[in-house]
């Protein structure tokens, strides 16, 4: 064949983002949040919503990723990040996709009566909270989510239950909840977690298209730097560790909080 004759058609099958602005990310090396962060972007682009996407990003490690995307994201104060997403959700944006993106003390300590109300008000929002077991931006205090015998930097002896109370299950609790369509867990710890990860993603985003409830999604994700590992033993860590604790799966899936 003449070689002048081949022309070579060449077909994105991976690669960045469009949606992604060529920044540096903002967080530590091996950290697991951009990973988290790349779950829901991959699943907004997927079900062909990111255009109308809005990002509430609670102060922290968790939601850094966002700040180099091109979707529209607000930066929320430590805490109150569902009351802010409902609050967009019922402003001025007709059809909205609105999500939070939160750590676990963001979530689960803080802001845990935000929560739990906004789950009680059955709103139409997605929460994502990515658990790394401590308050990383902060220099790795406990958090509510802290292992039993974790070493952080408030509990330099293991977190004990009886001293320091017992690590919370978000997801579980939040299954309990009427107003809350869909609450699952997954991790980023290998691949194929991710891509279970991504499929939990986009239900917990199709509960809010389909206006049936909130959605929930726990993340787990490594925090090398306060765990004092590295990158690689920490993916490890989770999967040895952190999902004994904290089982991966669906716990909640239904089509009407109305029933
Ligand atoms: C009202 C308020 N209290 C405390 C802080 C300080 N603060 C900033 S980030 C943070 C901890 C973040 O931990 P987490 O929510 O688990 O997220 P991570 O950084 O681990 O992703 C704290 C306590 C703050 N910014 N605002
Ligand atoms: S401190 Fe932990 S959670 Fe924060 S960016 Fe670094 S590795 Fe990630």
């Amino acid at each position: 064949m003449n070689e002048k004759s081949v022309s070579l058609k060449k077909e994105k099958i991976y690669g960045p983002s469009d949606y992604t602005l060529n920044l540096p990310l903002p967080s530590c090396p091996g950290c697991g949040s951009p990973l988290a962060g790349k779950i829901v972007m991959e699943a907004l682009e997927e079900l062909g919503i990111i255009e109308k996407a809005v990002c509430v990003i609670g102060v922290g490690c968790a939601g850094m990723k966002f700040f180099t995307t091109k979707i529209d994201w607000t930066l929320c104060s430590h805490g109150p990040s569902p009351s802010v997403a409902n609050g967009i959700k019922h402003g001025n944006y007709d059809d909205a996709i609105v999500f939070t993106i939160q750590g676990d003390g963001d979530c689960a300590a803080i802001g845990a009566g935000y929560l739990i109300n906004s789950a009680a008000r059955g709103d139409k929002i997605t929460i994502f909270m990515l658990n790394n077991t401590n308050y990383g931006t902060t220099g790795g205090q406990m958090a509510p989510t802290t292992l039993i015998d974790q070493v952080t930097t408030t509990t330099p002896q293991g977190r004990d239950g009886i001293t320091h109370g017992y690590p919370l299950h978000v997801p579980e609790m939040l299954a309990t909840i009427r107003g809350v369509a869909y609450s699952a867990r997954g991790s980023v710890h290998n691949f194929a977690s991710y891509q279970r990860t991504k499929k939990y993603a986009k239900l917990a985003l199709q509960k809010q298209i389909n206006g049936v409830g909130l959605g929930f999604l726990e993340i787990l994700t490594s925090c090398p730097v306060n765990w004092r590992m590295e990158p690689s033993k920490a993916m490890k860590w989770i999967e040895r560790r952190v999902v004994a604790e904290y089982p991966l799966g669906e716990f909640k899936n239904v089509d009407s909080t109305t029933d």
